[in-house]
C-alpha cells in the first residue's frame, strides 16, 4: 500500500513493437524525462506485450528494438540515476502476477476493451492479447505505482488496473495501490499525418509511409513527411475553423516547442498551411536531430547500455519481488 511519506512512484513502459515515433515521445517520453525529480521513476521496455501478435514477431527484429527502446529511453532524456530503465521479461514477477490477476479478472472486463476489439478485428486473436490487460495491470501494480504518464489512448487501461487492484484487495487484502494515469492536456493523442481520423502508432508507421514521423527518421524523410501531412482543402490558417488535420499539426509544433496555444495561433493566423508545414518541419528534424545524436553514441557503446538495464532490474526487481510476495502471502501461496 501507499506509503505516504515516500516520493509518489511512476512506471509506465511502451511495446517494441515498432520503432518509436514523435506520437509516443509526446505523450510519453518526453513527460517521463520532464518530470523525472518530482518521482520515483520505473520505466519499462514492454517486450512481452510485443508478443500479443505472433505473426508480427520476427525474433531477430525484435532483439534489435528492444535494445533500440533503450537506447531511445536514454537518447530522449531519461537519466538512469533517477530512473529504473528496465525489460519487462528480464522481471519474471510481471508474468507470475499477471497470472494471479487474471485468475480474478471477470471475462467481460477484458470484451469490453477497445483496443482488443480493434485489434482483434484484423487479426486472429491469440489468448495474450486477450489477457494483455492483466499483465499492463501486473506491471503497473507491482510497483505500487501511484500515477501512470500515458497517451490518451490508455485511459482505460489504467482504469481496469485499477478495477483489477480494488477486486484483488477486496478478495485477498489491501495489497495494491490504486494508480493513477498522468495525461497531458495538449498532445496526449497525436493524430496519423496521413490520416488525422486515426492515432499515430508504431505499428501503421510501420506499413503506411507518410503515417509518422519516426525518431530515427533522415531529416528528408521527416521533411516529405509534414509537407505531405493531410490537411482540409483550405489554404490559409484560420484559428475559428481548424480542421482535424492542421489542428493535429498545431498541437505538434506547440508541444515540440513548448509555446503556448495562443501564441502558436497567433504566430501562424492567416499564414498559408505550407509556412506551417515547413516550420513545423524544421523545428521536428532539431528535436529529432537531437535525440538521433544521443542514440548514436549510446548505439556504440553496448557496455554502458548493458549496464543500465542490469542496474534497472535490480532495482525493479527488489519493488517487484516485495509486491508479489505479498500478493502470495494474501492469496495464501505462501
Ligand atoms: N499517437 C500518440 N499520441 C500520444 N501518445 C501516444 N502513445 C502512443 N501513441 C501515441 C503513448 O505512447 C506510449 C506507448 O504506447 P504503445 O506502446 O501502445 O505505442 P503505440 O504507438 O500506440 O503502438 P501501436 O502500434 O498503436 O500499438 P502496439 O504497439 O500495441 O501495436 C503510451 O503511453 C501511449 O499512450
Amino acid at each position: 500500500m501507499t506509503d505516504a511519506r515516500r516520493t509518489p512512484r511512476v512506471l509506465s513502459g511502451i511495446a517494441t513493437t515498432g520503432t518509436l515515433h514523435i506520437g509516443n515521445y509526446v505523450g510519453a517520453l518526453s513527460m517521463w524525462a520532464d518530470e523525472q525529480d518530482r518521482y520515483d521513476n520505473y520505466f519499462m521496455i514492454a517486450d512481452l506485450h510485443a508478443l500479443t501478435i505472433p505473426e508480427n514477431v520476427q525474433p531477430d527484429a525484435l532483439r534489435s528494438r528492444i535494445r533500440e527502446a533503450l537506447a531511445l529511453y536514454v537518447a530522449c532524456g531519461l537519466d538512469p540515476s533517477r530512473s529504473a530503465i528496465f525489460r519487462q521479461s528480464e522481471v519474471s514477477a510481471h508474468a507470475t502476477l499477471a497470472w494471479i490477476l487474471g485468475c480474478l479478472t471477470p471475462v467481460g472486463w477484458l470484451e469490453r476493451m477497445t483496443q482488443y476489439k480493434s485489434k482483434s478485428s484484423t487479426v486472429t486473436a491469440s489468448a495474450g492479447l486477450f489477457t494483455y490487460p492483466a499483465l499492463q495491470a501486473a506491471d503497473i501494480l507491482l510497483y505500487q505505482a501511484d500515477f501512470v504518464p500515458v497517451g490518451d489512448d490508455q485511459r482505460q487501461h489504467i482504469e481496469i488496473t485499477r478495477d483489477i487492484a480494488q477486486r484483488f484487495n477486496h478478495l485477498f487484502g489491501e495489497v495494491f495501490t490504486l494508480p493513477e494515469s498522468l495525461i497531458r492536456k495538449s498532445g496526449a493523442r497525436i493524430m496519423g499525418l496521413d490520416d488525422p481520423s486515426i492515432k499515430m502508432s508504431k505499428s501503421l508507421a510501420g506499413t503506411r509511409d507518410g503515417h509518422a514521423i519516426g525518431l530515427l527518421d533522415p531529416p528528408d524523410k521527416i521533411r516529405r513527411t509534414v509537407m505531405r501531412a493531410v490537411t482540409d482543402s483550405g489554404s490559409k490558417i484560420n484559428p475559428e475553423q481548424l480542421s482535424p488535420g492542421l489542428n493535429n499539426l498545431l498541437v505538434l509544433f506547440e508541444t515540440l516547442t513548448g509555446l503556448s496555444r495562443e501564441v502558436v495561433l497567433t504566430k501562424f493566423a492567416g499564414q498559408g498551411y505550407g509556412v506551417l508545414k515547413r516550420e513545423l518541419a524544421d523545428v521536428a528534424i532539431e528535436k529529432v536531430g537531437t535525440v538521433q545524436a544521443r542514440y548514436r553514441e549510446l548505439r556504440e557503446d553496448d557496455a554502458t547500455l548493458d549496464a543500465i538495464s542490469a542496474e534497472g532490474a535490480n532495482k525493479a526487481k527488489s519493488v517487484a519481488n516485495a509486491t508479489l510476495q505479498a500478493a502470495m502471502c494474501a492469496t495464501g501461496l505462501r
